[in-house]
């Protein structure tokens, strides 16, 4: 239906091996506290908080391919939430997925990819982030594995037996866009370029501003008829705005940016489902952090001061 969700699914994933810092597991946590339910509910939506997931099944009986850090345990988190991902999806609620690091996109974009292929739809992904997320077992510098989600949803080598061979597709470069961009590594770079990924870097950002290239993207959804998850990491963020994170790189989006980001996706109508990732409360600022992104959401879901559209080109 064309109908916009009326229930929000919450699922905290609180996996943290994908980093190399420890604290994202108490990210779940710290949304909670900043109040991230009561805000939906207080902008209409039913909420449903599915608490936080912790795999049964952590046996790590299959080998492990080079150069990924923490394989097994990762593969035990993603094929759980992908699963749950899937369900929630199909719910038709909008499963928002509470983070941990950025490996848990592998199983939370792969779960609602599944369910959106299944109605013949194409799923689009917003990554906001500093980093790419586009390495692979063979350009990863360091082997952690939040530094490989987005090359491993679209299907780049090296990770092939991470999920179920038949649960594998999730999404093709095209449907990929980054946005925020300002740390990638020299393989990771040369990869990137051979691939159809759209991105805004912050040098495109500062010359042409958000909302122009706010637009170009939102368009390139529409006209493929498609629906948008969006993947927002803390780092996204200028350090100033969020300090707890443990991969902070200078030169973010500013508060005023990444609320207008989040409210021209509000004004699209295309968002379909959300990760909150590397939130690290240990490294937070009396609670700044979490705070802000909680407040991003609501900018999401609908929060604003006066009502009015994004305008359809000048200023109004
Ligand atoms: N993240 N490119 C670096 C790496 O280790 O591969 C940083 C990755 C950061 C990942 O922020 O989700
Ligand atoms: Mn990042
Ligand atoms: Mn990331
Ligand atoms: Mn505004």
């Amino acid at each position: 239906s064309n109908s916009y969700p009326t229930t929000v699914s919450l699922l905290g994933v609180p996996i943290e091996v994908g980093a190399s810092q420890k604290g994202a597991l108490m990210g779940p946590a710290a949304l909670r506290t900043a109040g991230i339910a009561p805000l939906l509910e207080s902008l209409g939506f039913a909420v449903e908080d599915h608490g936080d997931l912790s795999p049964r099944d952590l046996t790590f009986s299959d080998e492990a391919p080079p150069n990924t850090k923490h394989y097994r345990e990762i593969k035990a988190w993603i094929g759980e939430t992908s699963q749950r991902a899937y369900a929630m999806a199909k719910s038709g609620a909008i499963p928002v997925f509470l983070g941990g690091d950025h490996s848990l996109s592998m199983g939370s974009v792969n779960g609602v990819a599944r369910h959106w292929h299944a109605q013949g739809r194409e799923l689009f992904v917003l990554w906001l982030d500093a980093h790419a997320d586009y390495n692979t077992p063979a350009t990863t510098i360091t082997g952690n594995m939040h530094g490989m989600s987005g090359a491993f949803l679209c299907g780049e080598p090296g990770l092939d037996d991470l999920l179920p061979r038949d649960e594998r597709s999730s999404i093709v470069p095209r449907q990929l866009g980054l946005f925020g961009l300002r740390s990638v590594d020299k393989l990771e770079k040369e990869l990137l370029g051979k691939r159809d990924v759209w991105i805004a870097d912050m040098r495109r950002i500062d010359e042409f501003g958000v909302s122009v290239l706010m637009r170009e993207f939102i368009e390139r959804v529409r006209a493929r008829n498609g629906v948008l998850h969006v993947s927002l990491d803390v780092d996204f963020l200028d350090p100033v705005s969020a300090p707890g994170v443990g991969t902070t790189v200078s030169g973010g989006a500013t508060y005023r940016e990444a609320h207008l980001v989040m409210e021209m996706l509000q004004d699209s109508g295309l968002v379909r489902s959300l990760d909150l990732v590397e939130l690290n409360p240990f490294l937070d600022n009396r609670g700044l952090t979490a705070r802000t992104v909680v407040e991003l959401v609501g900018s999401l879901f609908g929060q604003q001061i006066h009502d009015r559209p994004t305008p359809s080109n000048a200023v109004v």
